[in-house]
């Protein structure tokens, strides 16, 4: 694509500042002049050759354009006739020189946004800049635009008309019909009228669309009057503050585009998400805040970068006013849809503009996403991630999973509420479920290589913390073996409970005889069990069976406390009772004295209490323990039972899920 600066007028009403030098070459902010700007713009799009008509002070403006130093060729024209023609003659003498080439076209006296010669430049299609919000001026041009395209452009049309201003795209083919409709304007010697005059003629055929530039600044300067408007305008833009938000905890170049775009409508401060926000959005960050922040701060051109707490932007826009808003336009529909509204909202407020980019989704970022979310699998950053989910977030949340697939549900289940993207923080490897998975009694029976077994096939699909039910640990011979395998295997948490002897699942109660253990002899087993433990983040917690096995609430917080001093990370409560005031209490008392330490609870029975009011009480993990099983199950027998009954399976395919849903469920990798 050529350029094309149309230079040969005189600038008359510009009085004094024409008198020494063409009007392209006056000042408008510092040394910066109108042409040195486009020529600084253009050669920054990647503009390479400029074609420039030139009138009085031809000499000065040529040694000017070479004394820039930009990496551009130049071809001047020289129309010695300036005085006695308009451009269109300017333009007929350097038609050689403009033909086979889609060409900008722009006057020499024009100043505009460098965003605004970017969307022309990327334009498929031939434009001319307009502007909805700008009044229809008495003497400069103006666009009729009837359909979506532009029929007239001149100073006389006031219907259906909007302001414009002399900046095109031209496309080779509307170019070529405009620049030979000019030239047969010349020949005729029609050399005093207006170049668009001659598009007027044939514009049936010439399409060239409005482009809006609504209040963004693209203005000539014809008056004095115009150049001080100008340069205030152009001052204002210096300090114009543009707002991004980024949750990424890598950045690439297509970070850097959006960046770059950002940085043409001013200066860039750079929200980074929180930890805590990065979560409810989407994964697990691979970087916690501080270096995703540092990330940001060395890239060039960024002039601040600040913390965005939460996913809504309400607080920075209220805090930083930036004049625009910089995002995707994927966020147009979908889940974050009322977070945009919001911001449209705040904008609104106090007059910021949302300047929305194409997303792009593709395939070589999409790549990178997948490489990332791999590192999460990995039994370090697995392992680690759970003890800096609790302390992030307060409460995490844990469903349970006892297969491969039951895994993939725990992973990619999501709910999408106000914004947020709503899933479970980590995985149970219930004791009950896997057992009851492979058809026998929750009695420690399945052996700890065929519970590890279910532990790798989760993990072999999955990225999220794993908490492991460990039964009563067995002996302690036995545990600390348990322990190092857990921690290599990358499983965050273990949950042993102070049982002893043949366990039975607690929900029995006391319907079935079970012994507790004796603090001393439990506060053995987690001392052992730390001792063999080799990485920092695994987790001991001990479960109290005080409450099931009716034992009072003193014994549990007697136990509790010892279990904690003998080196426990947490302690897990349990209770089968509906009403959750027994767990309500421990946990209050529990708090007195210890802050810090998380709690675990698992409310199968106590199960109207929400994650809200256990967080507020002081509680740090809820297990939904069984809920997949217990759904799954009853739905397999059911159709069993339709297929027995109908003698054919026609009945039961409404319970079933397609086909095509079951296997997109399962990911090629994860
Ligand atoms: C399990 O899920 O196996 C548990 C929790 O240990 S509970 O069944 O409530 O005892
Ligand atoms: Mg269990």
């Amino acid at each position: 694509m050529k350029a094309l600066i149309l230079n040969s007028g005189k600038g008359t009403r510009m009085g004094h500042f024409t008198s020494e030098h063409p009007k392209c070459m006056t000042e408008i902010l510092g040394n910066e002049t109108i042409l040195s700007r486009q020529l600084k713009l253009l050669a920054k799009a990647g503009i390479k050759d400029v074609v420039m008509t030139t009138g009085p002070f031809s000499d000065i403006l040529m040694d000017y354009c070479y004394s820039l130093n930009l990496p551009l060729e130049y071809t001047f024209v020289h129309n010695d006739r300036y005085s006695e023609t308009n451009y269109i003659y300017s333009i007929y003498l350097a038609q050689d020189k403009l033909r086979g080439d889609d060409i900008v076209l722009m006057h020499g006296d024009l100043v505009f946004e460098e965003l605004i010669l970017d969307q022309v430049l990327e334009s498929p299609i031939s434009v001319m800049t307009v502007s909805s919000t700008v009044e229809l001026p008495e003497k400069d041009f103006k666009a009729v635009v009837l359909g979506d395209r532009i029929r007239k452009v001149g100073i006389e049309f006031f219907d259906h008309a909007m302001a414009a201003q002399p900046l095109y795209k031209l496309k080779e083919k509307d170019w070529e019909l405009w620049l030979s409709e000019m030239c047969a304007f010349c020949e005729r010697g029609e050399v005093a009228c207006y170049g668009e005059n001659a598009f007027n003629q044939i514009s049936d055929v010439c399409e060239i669309y409005p482009m809006d530039v609504r209040g963004a600044l693209c203005n000539e300067i014809d008056t004095p009057e115009d150049l001080a408007v100008v340069s205030a305008r152009l001052k204002e833009l210096e300090n114009r503050t543009v707002y991004l938000c980024f949750s990424t905890d890598m950045v690439h170049s297509g970070h850097i585009t959006i960046i770059n775009k950002a940085r043409k409508l001013g200066r860039v401060i750079i929200g980074v998400l929180s930890d805590e926000a990065v979560c409810s959005y989407k994964r697990f960050p691979l970087l916690p805040y501080e270096e995703r922040k540092a990330l940001f701060e060395n890239i060039a051109g960024v002039y601040q970068v600040v913390c965005q707490n939460t996913l809504s932007y309400r607080n920075n826009l209220e805090q930083y006013k930036p004049d625009y808003v910089v995002h995707g336009d994927d966020w147009r529909t979908g889940f974050q849809k009322p977070i945009r509204d919001e911001v449209l909202e705040v904008l609104a407020g106090y007059g910021g503009q949302l300047v929305e980019f194409p997303y792009s989704n593709s395939e070589k970022y999409r790549e990178l996403e997948s490489r990332t979310r791999y590192q999460l699998s990995l039994p370090d950053m697995r392992r680690s991630r759970l003890k800096k989910s609790i302390e992030m977030k307060g409460l995490v949340t844990a469903i349970e999973a006892h297969s491969g697939i039951t895994g993939l549900i725990a992973e990619k289940t999501v709910v999408y509420q106000n914004g947020e993207a709503r899933q479970f923080d980590a995985m149970w490897v219930s004791s009950l479920c896997d057992s009851t998975a492979k058809g026998k009694p929750d009695i420690e029976l399945v052996d700890m290589t065929s519970r590890f077994r279910t532990i790798d096939d989760i993990m072999e699909v999955t990225t999220k913390p794993i908490i492991f039910d460990g039964d009563t640990g067995g002996l302690t011979e036995h545990f600390v073996y348990t322990v190092k395998t857990l921690e290599r295997m990358g499983v965050s948490m273990i949950i042993i409970e102070d049982k002893t002897g043949l366990k039975k699942n607690s929900l029995f109660g006391t319907e079935v005889a079970q012994t507790q253990d004796t603090i001393e002899n439990f506060c053995h087993k987690i001392a052992m069990g730390k001792k063999a433990q080799k990485t920092r983040d695994f987790m001991i917690v001990a479960r109290i069976e005080s409450l099931i096995l009716e034992q009072g609430m003193e014994d549990a917080l007697t136990r509790a406390f010892a279990y904690v001093k003998a080196g426990a990370d947490g302690v897990m409560i349990h209770s089968r009772k509906k009403d959750p005031a027994e767990i309500f209490e421990f946990v209050e008392k529990f708090r007195v004295e210890d802050k810090t330490t998380p709690i675990v609870v698992v409310p199968t029975s106590f199960n109207a209490v929400t994650e809200e009011e256990f967080k507020q009480r002081g509680v740090n993990v809820v297990i939904y323990a069984n809920q997949l099983t217990r759904s799954g199950f009853p739905a397999m027998q059911e159709t069993a039972r339709t297929i027995l009954e109908h003698h054919r399976a026609k009945e039961a395919d409404d319970k079933c899920m397609p086909i095509k849903d079951i296997i997109t469920l399962i990911p090629e990798e994860v």
